[in-house]
């Protein structure tokens, strides 16, 4: 039995003995954080489990289409006294936020399992389920679920869930992390009635025609390396706060514009945070052996080889010039 398939055994066990659940994510929770902890979140339900699930933030609006809010950030840990906590997505400690900072002494007393496909995680705990080979945690919530023998409980609604996930984290199978396995799985998830149209619609296809006009401005200006294998862009809060575009759409910029752009090798997009001040810098690597993940997890970021990001209480400009300095050594070998 490899160590993956004990650690799933025995999440079973954990979960088996505990009536009491609470699921956690990532801060400034991405798709794939929140489905993947809301499908288990489901599925903890028709075991009968008492669960609650927490971040140190409400997820965004534009998650909530196929699943209700169930967060509760202000959640009293200690009282609810979970015999058993799952993260899901978090692919470090920190990612973990004040939730885990002010509550630590719950964390190392009670089970804790961390559930990720991220390759910079560091196996931050005692029970790891870590599948980097996933495309996404909703994912491997698919393996796992299928390993236990109990994808009888992905009803029509935990199916989109989990689809949601993998197209987000794969923009729909677009990305390398798509593998045979993903496609096999998006399958098994159409045939338990998982709705695909909506999901693709909803979070690649549809923008309200505000979202048109600032993508029109930001076109204007995206900038360039020289040779052209660099392509970025820094977005002012006050840019998209013009259009009442909230900051969880400008990254979506960088899917459907930036990264596409001819002879691009990393595409790069900053912008200032909503709140709390600070920036986040999104990268995309086009090319296998350009790891942007390096210069990420220089700057205590985080993510994958192709995708990664990080953020920083920085001025806009300063970062600007730091991560050029990381990054043209980078994509002059390619
Ligand atoms: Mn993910």
């Amino acid at each position: 039995m490899s160590s993956l398939e004990a650690s799933i055994i025995s999440l079973w066990t954990k979960i088996h003995l505990s009536k009491k659940i609470l699921l956690i994510n990532h801060i400034r929770m991405d798709p794939d954080a929140f489905w993947s902890l809301c499908a288990f979140y489901m599925v903890c339900k028709k075991l009968w489990k008492e669960v609650k699930a927490i971040n140190d933030e409400k997820p965004p609006e534009n998650f909530l289409l196929f699943h209700d809010d169930i967060f509760e950030p202000h959640l009293n840990i200690k009282k609810f006294n979970p015999d058993l906590i799952i993260s899901f997505d978090a692919g470090g400690i920190e990612q973990l936020g004040k939730t885990y900072i002010n509550n630590n002494d719950i964390f190392d007393k009670k089970d804790f399992v961390v559930i990720d496909h991220h390759i910079t995680n560091p196996w931050f705990w005692k029970t790891n389920i870590i599948d980097v080979s996933c495309s996404s945690t909703c994912e491997l919530i698919y393996d796992i679920l299928e390993d236990l023998s109990m994808t009888h409980m992905i009803d029509s609604q935990v199916a989109t869930l989990l689809l949601c996930g993998i197209h987000t984290d794969t923009n729909t199978f677009y990305n390398k992390n798509t593998t045979p396995k993903t496609l096999r799985i998006a399958a098994r998830l159409l045939e338990l009635w998982g709705h695909n149209k909506e999901v693709i619609f909803q979070f690649f296809r549809k923008k309200s025609f505000e979202r048109a006009k600032l993508w029109g401005s930001l076109l204007k200006k995206i900038k360039k390396t020289r040779d052209g294998k660099i392509v970025w862009i820094s977005i002012h809060k006050r840019v998209y706060s013009h259009f009442s575009i909230g900051e969880q759409w400008i990254k979506w910029f960088l899917n459907e514009f930036l990264a596409n752009i001819e002879g691009c090798v990393v595409a790069m997009l900053l912008y200032e945070l909503e709140e709390g001040g600070g920036v986040k810098w999104s990268l995309r690597s086009n090319h296998d052996d350009v790891d942007v993940s390096e210069v990420c997890v220089d700057m205590w970021g985080g993510g994958h080889k192709l995708a990664a990001w990080f953020a920083k209480q920085w001025d806009i400009k300063h970062i600007e010039g730091e991560i050029m300095k990381k990054l043209r050594p980078l994509v002059k070998r390619v």
